[in-house]
């Protein structure tokens, strides 16, 4: 035991940057235990923490480079690897040119820095504009709404938990998901200290979810309807003459324009789009206008469908018009060690947007990506500009982007396929040659992207504590090796944090934190304050005003009024998806620790839903949309919204990190969900909403039985 190590560490497997103290020798993890001092997480963690160490020595991970022989894999050193993946990308781009090589980009790279850090390396090597990642799929309406409104896509705004009297949470379930682009580890003892505080916390969902369970405040709401919602209140707060600009007055334009066009979306037509009733909303909005803060947070199931866009700009224009808006209990804005938003400013820059347009079905680039949604007819078309060849990192695609089985099919056709990952699974299986990457604790570990969007300033940076396997590079390593490798170069310039050492005097917090500050702070982290009003200084519109009445919103405002729920007698139900606490996205079902119990992975649907289909708990059912079929047992609760039927995301794996513990055969929600439903504005993947109908499978013995 006396060689026994401590270290303290931020989990950068979700965006809730916990702090962990692990203990350790030289071969193995003894214990991952939550920090009571960590001044973020004040000492929550979740039991994905605890399964880091299993992701190292998972049996099933792939430790060397392994190429594909006759349909199997086989390991190859890394000059040979490096020596093939260079050969068959320029052979592709040779006769194809430059944007004959796609490039897939998937979620964990958001949380290692390494990454972060060499991929526009490796992007920029490629000379590709064919570029894709998991951001579609999740988060681009964000973006959008804070690139028009602020003029910058990373100044996001922020809930200041800590402070607000009254919060609105729609499509977010930050109890089971500890908070997206809102970084909040313990959300339900954050929503307990508000209401401690005597504050409140009104969850609208479809779904009543762990945390409007916790909240104590739920309204149903019709999939994909929250924008009639949101321009409702604002609407009310006008006619109720509530607006108050506050502090922001003076740089703010537009708000006229914002009452005109609200006008038409009346809190009676809310009422009959989302079912949420008329005086309910009226209320709502004076209670949101008249409390001594609010704050209305609106995340995946408010931007990953079809009105994404609006519903993100209407969010942030009902905070700024009463007050809540870079104001304490607001909606705020960070002041992160590392500065993204100062590193990449725009400041005195023009451009226009959309930044591109794609080449099959002319939809928006932002951000310099297309949208996950159009991966798969950029690979099936034929022309100039066609995708030949792929390299995903960190990603899934088949199972997480939406209609995943045409990606799958897609991705068998390609000339070349290259992955850099930790698993043979239902992407990477396609894939002619597999890189080893490097896991969280073979890494340096500091949050350069999650810091920007925390309830809370601080920072922390911890060293790798373990050696990768068979002396493989670390990630950052080979993707910058492989760049270096593709133009030609010998260098592979600094390491992340060496990077680190040089970007961090450039931040908010030049002169106080470094690298060795960082590693020398008693409790792992320093305490940079709470939020604080900032951002008359960092607005980075070309005018450098806010804008609460963008164009490219008000022009989509008739599609919008025009709107009719996609439900027909043919898919009379609306499909939306869910997390769970066990597993994160698609790749952590391989720890035994974490899939273990009962499967999981149902289809949940009320009670008058069941009655009507003759359907008893845990039965089979068959859910088809139009694009694909899933049969999986059904879980009858009226937690569900009649009308709606819920299926978990992350799960389905045919191939390579299954379920290990349980070995049940699991669905894919994304054989289900449809390619060419969008949010045109941004490209986002309306992952919800999705019409299905259910089948009673009588006699006949579904999948997840087997
Ligand atoms: N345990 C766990 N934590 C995670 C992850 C994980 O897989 N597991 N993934 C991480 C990632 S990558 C992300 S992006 C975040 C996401 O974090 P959250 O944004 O909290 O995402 P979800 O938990 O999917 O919650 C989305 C909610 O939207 C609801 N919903 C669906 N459609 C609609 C609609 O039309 N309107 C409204 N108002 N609600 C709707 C759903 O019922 C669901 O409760 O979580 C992160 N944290
Ligand atoms: N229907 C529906 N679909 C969804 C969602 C939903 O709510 N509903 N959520 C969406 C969201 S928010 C997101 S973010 C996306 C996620 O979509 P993806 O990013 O495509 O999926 P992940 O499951 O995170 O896949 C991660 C991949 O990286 C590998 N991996 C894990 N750690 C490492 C590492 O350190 N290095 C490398 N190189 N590889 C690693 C894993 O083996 C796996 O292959 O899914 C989206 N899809
Ligand atoms: S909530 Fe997220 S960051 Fe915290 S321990 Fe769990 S997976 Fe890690
Ligand atoms: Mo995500």
């Amino acid at each position: 035991m006396s060689d026994l190590k401590t270290q303290f560490r931020t989990c950068n497997i979700c965006e809730a940057m916990c702090g962990l103290i692990v203990t350790y020798d030289e071969n193995q993890v003894h214990s991952i235990k939550p920090n009571p001092e960590d001044p973020l997480s004040r000492g929550h963690i979740c039991p994905k923490a605890i399964a880091l160490q299993d992701f190292r020595t998972d049996p099933d991970r792939v430790t060397t480079p392994l190429k594909k022989v006759d349909g199997a894999f086989v390991p190859i050193s890394w000059d040979e690897a490096y020596d093939f993946a260079v050969e068959r990308l320029a052979s592709v781009q040779e006769v194809h040119g430059k944007d004959g090589v796609g490039v897939y980009l998937g979620n964990p790279n958001a949380h290692k820095f390494g990454n972060l850090l060499t991929l526009p390396r490796l992007v920029k090597a490629l000379g590709t504009s064919n570029r894709y990642s998991s951001a579609t799929a999740d988060q681009i309406p964000h973006h959008v709404a804070s690139i028009h409104m602020l003029g910058h896509p990373m100044l996001i705004p922020v809930p200041d938990v800590a402070r607000t009297d009254l919060m609105l949470i729609l499509g977010g379930n930050p109890v089971v998901s500890n908070g997206s682009m809102m970084t909040a580890p313990g959300f339900g003892k954050r929503m307990d200290e508000i209401k401690a505080r005597d504050g409140r916390v009104v969850v609208i969902d479809p779904r009543r979810t762990e945390t409007a369970a916790r909240a104590g405040e739920h309204l149903f709401i019709q999939p994909e309807t929250d924008a009639f919602l949101l321009l409702a209140l604002i609407h009310e707060v006008f006619a109720q003459g509530l607006e108050d600009l506050g502090a922001l007055a003076a740089i703010t334009d537009g708000i006229e324009i914002l009452r005109e066009a609200v006008q038409p979306f009346t809190a009676d037509k809310a009422a009959e789009m989302t079912g949420i009733e008329a005086q309910t909303i009226r209320a709502l909005a004076r209670d949101f206008a008249t409390a001594k803060s609010a704050v209305s947070y609106a995340r995946m199931g408010a931007s990953t469908q079809s009105f994404g866009s609006l519903c993100q700009w209407a969010n942030n224009a009902l905070n700024i018009i009463t007050g809540n808006f870079d104001s304490p209990g607001g909606a705020m804005f960070t002041t992160p060690a590392l500065d993204y938003v100062g590193m990449t400013s725009r400041k005195g820059k023009s451009r226009s947007y959309p930044e591109k347009r794609s080449r099959v079905s002319q939809k928006p680039l932002y951000n310099g990506e297309f949208p996950v949604s159009i991966m798969a007819e950029e690979m099936e078309t034929p022309g100039e500009g066609q995708i030949k060849a792929m390299i995903t990192v960190a990603g899934n695609p088949v199972l997480t982007a939406p209609n995943g089985q045409r990606i799958g099919r897609a991705f068998q056709d390609l000339d070349f396929m290259m992955s850099i990952d930790l698993h043979i699974n239902d992407t990477t299986r396609h894939a002619d040659l597999i890189l080893p990457a490097s896991v969280a604790l073979e890494e340096d570990v500091y949050d350069m992207v999650f810091h920007s969007f925390a309830v809370h300033n601080t920072a922390a940076f911890a060293k790798p504590i373990f050696e990768p396997p068979n002396g493989n590079p670390q990630e950052w390593e080979l993707i910058s090796r492989l760049a270096s490798k593709i133009s030609g170069s010998n260098s592979i310039g600094p390491s992340p944090s060496e990077m680190l050492q040089m970007l961090l005097p450039q931040g908010c917090h030049g002169d106080t934190v470094t690298v060795e500050a960082l590693l020398s702070a008693p409790s792992g982290s320093i305490d940079l304050g709470p939020l604080i009003p900032n951002i008359a200084d960092r607005l980075e519109t070309p005018v450098g005003r806010l804008d609460l009445a963008p164009e490219v919103f008000l022009e989509d405002l008739p599609r919008l009024q025009a709107f009719q729920p996609p439900v027909s007698s043919d898919f009379p139900l609306l499909m939306i998806g869910r997390r769970q606490v066990r597993s994160h996205n698609s790749w952590t079902q391989n720890s035994p620790r974490l899939v273990k119990g009962r499967n999981r992975c149902t289809v949940q649907l009320n009670p008058v839903d069941a009655a009507q289909l003759g359907l008893a708990e845990a039965e089979d059912v068959e859910i088809e949309s139009a694009v694909g079929a899933a049969v999986l047992p059904v879980e009858i609760t009226d937690e569900i919204a009649p009308g709606v039927v819920s299926i978990p995301q992350g799960w389905g794996q045919q191939q390579g990190n299954l379920s290990a513990a349980t070995k049940v055969q699991t669905v894919s929600i994304n054989d289900l969900t449809d390619d060419s439903r969008i949010d045109p504005i941004s490209g986002n993947a309306a992952l919800n909403g999705v019409p299905v109908r259910a089948l009673k499978l009588t006699g006949r013995s579904g999948c997840a039985a087997k």
